[in-house]
């Protein structure tokens, strides 16, 4: 397949910067400056590592994600962000564990939640199922369940707006817990946000007697979610200050260190889900450890475990040639509408089929590329399980099967898992990068299927057109509902009616970049990106 201007065009670049690229500690830790993006939390700000993503060969996109996941595990400084290894930080760790072992010691009538929605649902999932395992090899009460916004179908496909139902969140939760009496409840939010976690906090702290709850995310308190949630009088903001408050007197956990912007801009399917996956693994592992092999809960001990994941992430990109080749490769098969197959078995199959699902929400779906009904449901990655949707173990009834062999969990299989995850990670997020679905760090063909990504998507706009805020959310709403007037029944419409219809229409974003940078109409900017289907391509042509 020859390799287009576009590809030849990213070899010279990466030439010009040294495949051997590495970053300075002071642009490592560009993103903490008060001054870069203040209006953003953490989680929704773009990497200043990654901001030529989109123009870099295979090799620096692997050092990019690299450097970006370092981010992950850099020492608190000053008085800037928590991070994974801050003092505080592993001190709740050590309080979260201890609570866990008692839930473990006396099983009877308790229960151990783990609650998200997307990729943090997903890994509810998986890490609830693995210490479930180990707890029924040793004969043990089984004491963990995992909820996730849309239900199991959400595992793996993208449900993106049950996210903003928080009612659903507190009817889950009351099922899950029907007729227990004591509930450590983990709401896992990675950027403090979705509505569905902030309804199951807020009642859990509305039933103290019963519940205490868990947050865990990667923004710090004061950057939660603020906006108003239709139908409540909380937001992610006030729940949170209402579980400081009662940090204090232990009655509330909340764990949010700061892990650094993702390489693609609010894409915390990757180190937000890498960073969730160690926090609540070093937290379970140490508990089970207490309560069944007598090893104390202790400062050092979490410490330690929380250092041997940094090793896994250093042993992983030791093979960086490797990943880049791999990457490359992938990135041929896209970039000539073929795809990428993941094949496995157990837990690192599961990974490779999350990772795949979670292409579609992420780098927009191919069939919006090729217009092709037929491969509606197909995706540019996909992933196979040795054994197919037998034995999950998923609440709602089979869907997969997970091998007896990976029935157990010890600390190195989990390593093993990080490892699997990154590198599949990397491999989609860099195949999708050549293939041109990413302009500079942010992915312009976001669908605004929830209130999160609506409002990303508004943002996104401003920043690439440099237009008005009013005009970027009228011109969005034109690109919704395919119109060049909008009508005052639009206009007066709800965030939920306009995510609705966002959901059934393709390129939504790029077709309102389109229309802001040249002031077309909607039909000359559809028959503009039909020209020139690489929409990255198409917004450089507007651009420039
Ligand atoms: C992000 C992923 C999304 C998020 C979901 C929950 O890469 O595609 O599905 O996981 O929006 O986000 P959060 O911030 O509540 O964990």
């Amino acid at each position: 397949y020859p390799a287009s201007a576009a590809a030849q065009k990213r070899t010279d670049l990466c030439t010009m910067a040294g495949s051997d690229r590495t970053w300075s500690l002071s642009a490592m830790r560009e993103w903490e400056s008060p001054d870069y993006e203040p209006s953003l939390p953490v989680s929704e700000k773009s990497n200043p590592l990654t901001r030529d993503i989109d123009r870099a060969s295979a090799s620096c996109i692997v050092r990019m994600l690299q450097a970006c996941d370092a981010q992950m595990f850099q020492e608190e400084r000053g008085d800037t962000y928590q991070r994974l290894l801050s003092e505080a930080v592993v001190k709740t760790l050590v309080d979260v564990a201890k609570r866990v072992e008692l839930t473990l010691k006396d099983p009877q009538d308790s229960l151990v939640v783990l609650s998200g929605c997307g990729t943090s649902g997903r890994l509810a999932f998986l890490i609830s199922s693995s210490f479930n395992r180990a707890l029924r090899e040793l004969n043990q009460s089984l004491v963990y369940s995992y909820i996730i916004a849309g239900g199991d179908r959400a595992l793996l496909s993208s449900q993106e707006a049950p996210e903003d139902d928080p009612k659903q969140g507190v009817l889950s939760l009351k099922k899950v817990c029907e007729g227990k009496k004591c509930v450590l409840f983990i709401g896992i939010s990675c950027g403090l946000s979705a509505p569905f976690v902030a309804g199951q906090l807020d009642f859990c702290l509305q039933h103290p007697e019963v519940f205490t709850p868990v947050l865990v995310g990667f923004n710090p308190t004061h950057q939660a979610r603020d906006e108003p949630i239709p139908g409540c009088t909380f937001t992610f903001r006030s729940v949170v200050q209402r579980m400081q408050e009662l940090a204090k007197s232990q009655k509330a956990f909340l764990i949010n260190p700061a892990v650094g912007p993702e390489a693609i801009s609010g894409s915390s399917r990757m180190k937000g889900g890498s960073a969730t996956k160690i926090l609540l693994e070093v937290v379970l592992s140490a508990a089970h450890a207490a309560t069944f092999k007598n090893t104390a809960i202790t400062y050092k001990g979490i410490l330690q475990h929380m250092r041997a994941y940094k090793k896994a992430l250093d042993i992983t990109y030791a093979e960086s040639e490797g990943i880049a080749a791999l990457l490359e490769a992938a990135g041929q098969s896209l970039r000539c509408a073929r795809r990428v197959c993941y094949l496995g078995w157990g837990s690192l199959a599961m990974l490779g089929l999350i990772d795949a699902s979670e292409c579609n929400p992420t780098f927009g779906a191919v069939t919006r590329d090729l217009l092709c009904l037929r491969l509606r449901d197909y995706g540019d990655v996909r992933g196979f399980i040795s054994g197919g949707y037998r034995e999950l173990n998923n609440s709602e009834g089979p869907l997969i099967s997970l091998r007896e062999k990976n029935k157990s969990m010890p600390p190195l299989s989990q390593q093993w898992e990080l490892s699997t995850k990154l590198l599949l990670n990397a491999v989609s997020t860099g195949a999708h990068v050549l293939k041109g679905k990413i302009y500079q760090n942010h992915m312009i063909d976001v669908q605004p299927t929830n209130s999160k990504l609506y409002c990303r998507a508004t943002r996104l706009l401003q920043k690439l057109s440099g237009c008005p805020q009013s005009q970027c959310e009228e011109t969005l709403l034109r690109a919704v509902y395919r119109v060049d007037k909008l009508t005052v029944d639009i206009t007066s419409s709800d965030i939920g009616t306009r995510i609705r219809t966002a959901k059934n229409r393709a390129k939504v974003v790029p077709l309102a970049l389109v229309c802001l940078l040249t002031g077309c109409s909607l039909l000359e900017a559809e028959s503009h990106l039909e020209l020139k289907p690489i929409v990255r391509e198409a917004v450089e042509v507007c651009l420039s």
